[in-house]
């Protein structure tokens, strides 16, 4: 059940996605433009920074309310959502690990939506294998100095703030630390941006470190946590992912039901045909038990119960539905499906990377699987 407030935050957003995103929605995905616009006027209305403390500039609303949020948003555009779950992600890491002036200096203009937050994990060589990463922060006396690159970060060039897992001492998840590196500093520069499938709204780009360096002050925590601030991250980060499967499926099943009871063929809508009503009902409640998966996930980091097991399943169902139900949802309409006619081609391109960031649906069920064990083990 969703109470009075995440009522009305769908209701203002429902109202803005169709006004000001939707209009544009299928233009910019050809001209792969994202519009800074919509993202200062989704901050203005306070979706940009909810649930950072309202100390710090945001609202200091919860995950599930956070989750309510990006559900309805995905309706219209993934990629605005996926920039707001990673920008809310990376608020989330200087909140928790961050110390007083990293969150004054960071966190208000990352709320109210004037900046963009990025997290910078990716390397080529190290993608599942995050531990293996390559990037190298050396300590002097000025700083921490930068070299390596960063692949596949969303919002690459256009945010300002990026948290970025470096190596600080030897191999493995122990010798990373976790650094803020903001745009413009000396040696960062961005490589290309990627050409993709899908989410062609929002900009990926590969991140390039050559001697940048970086004062101690920008380090979260001390050296060696990095790993650790990263992967506590991503549990969260995979819940808000798993909304966004949510209402990108939900958006989908409408299409489809509207075009199923509307389209006539052999004399009847087809709609009336069983085959169809089996694929819609499957539809449904692979979205619902998604919807309840993700509430609960959500609700549990809520009460501090952090579950990563659940949160991974979260992730795990919920982009695994988006993908099918997009896909179901274009075979429904037929040949128009397949075309930008009908928005569901745009749906079903956005759907698949959500299967892959955030760690892989393998990736998922190696943490799922991981946590079963030590259930039996202990
Ligand atoms: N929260 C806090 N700490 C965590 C953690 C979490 N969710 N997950 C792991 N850790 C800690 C472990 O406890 C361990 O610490 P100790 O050595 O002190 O016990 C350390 O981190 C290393 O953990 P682990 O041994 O499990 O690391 P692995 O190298 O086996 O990697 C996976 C684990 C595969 C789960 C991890 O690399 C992963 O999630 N990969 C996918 C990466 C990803 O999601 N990329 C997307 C980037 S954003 S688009």
């Amino acid at each position: 059940m969703l109470n009075e407030l995440q009522t009305e935050l769908i209701s203002q957003l429902e109202k803005f996605r169709k006004e000001k995103i939707e209009p544009f929605a299928e233009a910019d995905d050809h001209a792969e433009k994202f519009r800074m616009d919509i993202f200062k006027q989704l901050g203005a209305l306070g979706f940009t920074g909810m649930t950072t403390p309202e100390d710090f500039g945001g609202v200091g609303l919860t995950y599930q309310d956070l989750c309510t949020a990006l559900i309805e948003l995905s309706k219209s555009s993934v990629s605005y959502a996926v920039t707001v779950s990673v920008s809310s992600m990376v608020q989330s890491i200087i909140n928790e690990y961050g110390n007083d002036e990293q969150k004054s200096k960071y966190l208000p203009e990352l709320a109210s939506g004037e900046a963009i937050g990025a997290f910078a994990l990716t390397e080529s060589s190290a993608g599942s294998d995050a531990a293996s990463l390559l990037t190298t922060a050396k300590k002097t006396a000025k700083g921490y100095i930068l070299n390596g690159s960063k692949i596949f970060i969303t919002s690459g060039g256009i945010a300002k703030t990026y948290i970025v897992m470096a190596r600080t001492g030897g191999e493995g998840a122990a010798g990373i630390s976790a650094f803020i590196v903001e745009d413009g500093r000396a040696g960062f520069s961005y490589g290309k941006k990627e050409r993709k499938m899908g989410w062609k709204v929002s900009p990926t780009r590969e991140l390039i470190f050559e001697n940048c360096l970086v004062p101690e002050e920008n380090m979260l925590r001390k050296e060696g946590v990095g790993f650790k601030i990263a992967m506590s991250a991503l549990d969260r980060g995979r819940i808000t992912i798993g909304s966004i499967g949510v209402g990108l499926a939900e958006r989908a099943l409408d299409e489809a039901m509207k075009y199923a009871l509307e389209r006539k063929q052999f004399k009847k809508s087809i709609f009336d045909f069983q085959a169809l009503q089996f694929m819609l009902a499957d539809m449904a409640t692979e979205i619902e038990s998604s919807r309840l998966l993700v509430r609960q996930a959500a609700k549990l980091f809520d009460e501090k119960r952090n579950d990563q097991k659940l949160a991974s399943m979260a992730k795990l169902k919920a982009t695994d539905t988006a993908m099918k139900v997009t896909t179901d949802a274009v075979q429904i309409l037929g040949g128009v499906g397949y075309t930008s006619e009908y928005p569901l081609e745009r749906f079903m391109r956005d759907a698949k990377v959500l299967q892959i960031v955030e760690g892989t649906n393998q990736i998922q069920r190696v943490v799922i699987a991981r946590k079963l064990k030590g259930e039996y083990d202990s």
